[in-house]
């Protein structure tokens, strides 16, 4: 793989050293939020992961290779470009032989994560199947990637542009664990809770490192979920965030947006919606994930 990756100095030096080390994914920084304020959360974030103790690889395809954890200045160039392309499974190879930029999806960092070796993987959101999907088939490429790929994502479980009721059911068929991190509930992005139970319950950051363990010793090939629900503080009520969803949801239909396009559409718009709102609390729970990532990434190396 030497000939299509590359790594950070720290992401090497880490290595060499035997330490924990996080992926994080692009496309929440290219497509998920704006500048500057993605470029402030990826630096915080990779920040948090070393404050617990790990070392952070941002992962993005530049110049015809796969980055495994980006300089200051690649992070700008992302964070930046007009013309990074959203890279998930399907697009890697075209984006790797075309020197494009690329920011990685879930299930691209996933991808990524396993050839660099690394088994934990931080985001804020996972892609899920789509509300209405028994018309439009829109089912991530993450949740398939989950079901093939050894690498735990930490995330604050799916947000209700999806179906959450699909998604679990999705994951369920794949044989992918969803564990609910100091919690019985799926949590739902901008909510602590949704209507919807997590398959296990772990308390403690130990506890997730040795199932994971577990699970691949026993060779059970794919990854987990850990869903981390947002602190209350940073959480949105259920009714004013739903309502803002549905418009968000009805604009996308009425604009015939499709494909590729739908999620950061549906971002976007309720980013603009809540004026801000969505966005503060997408940064806050993404740093609240980094920090039981690196914790869980610790616990498992040390395994
Ligand atoms: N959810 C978020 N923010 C994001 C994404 C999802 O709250 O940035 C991104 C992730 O990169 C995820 C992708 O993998 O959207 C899913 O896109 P799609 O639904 O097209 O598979
Ligand atoms: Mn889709």
């Amino acid at each position: 793989m030497r000939e299509f990756l590359t790594y950070s100095k720290e992401v090497e030096e880490g290595m060499a050293a035997g330490k924990a080390i996080v992926a994080l994914e692009s496309t929440i920084i290219s497509h998920g939020m704006p500048y500057p304020q993605n470029v402030e959360m990826a630096r915080k974030v990779e920040q948090i992961i070393r404050d617990n103790g790990a070392v952070p690889a941002t992962i993005a395809i530049m110049d015809g290779k796969i980055k495994i954890g980006l300089s200051e200045e690649e992070l700008e160039t992302l964070g930046t470009s007009k013309n990074a392309r959203k890279t998930s499974r399907r697009d890697l190879a075209y984006v790797v032989a075309s020197k494009e930029i690329g920011a990685t999806t879930v299930a691209s960092t996933m991808i990524c994560a396993e050839l660099a070796g690394i088994k934990v993987f931080v985001t804020g959101g996972i892609g899920g199947v789509h509300r209405g999907a028994e018309e439009t088939m829109d089912i991530s490429a993450d949740l398939e990637e989950l079901a093939s790929t050894n690498v735990a994502v930490v995330c604050a479980g799916v947000k209700s542009i999806l179906d959450i009721g699909l998604t679990l059911e999705y994951l369920e068929t794949k044989g992918v664990p969803v564990v609910g991190f100091q919690t019985d509930k799926f949590p739902a992005f901008y909510t602590a809770t949704s209507e919807f139970d997590s398959n296990f319950r772990l308390d403690e950051p130990i506890q997730v490192a040795r199932m994971l363990k577990v699970k691949w010793d026993l060779g059970l090939i794919g990854g987990a979920i850990i869903a981390n629900p947002i602190p209350a503080e940073d959480s949105l009520a259920e009714e004013y965030i739903d309502s803002i969803i549905t418009t968000a949801l009805n604009e996308a239909t009425e604009n015939g947006v499709k494909g590729k396009d739908v999620t950061p559409f549906l971002l976007g718009k309720v980013k603009e919606l809540t004026e801000g709102k969505s966005l503060e609390s997408n940064i806050a729970l993404v740093y609240n994930n980094a920090t039981v990532g690196a914790k869980i990434a610790v616990e498992l190396n040390n395994l």
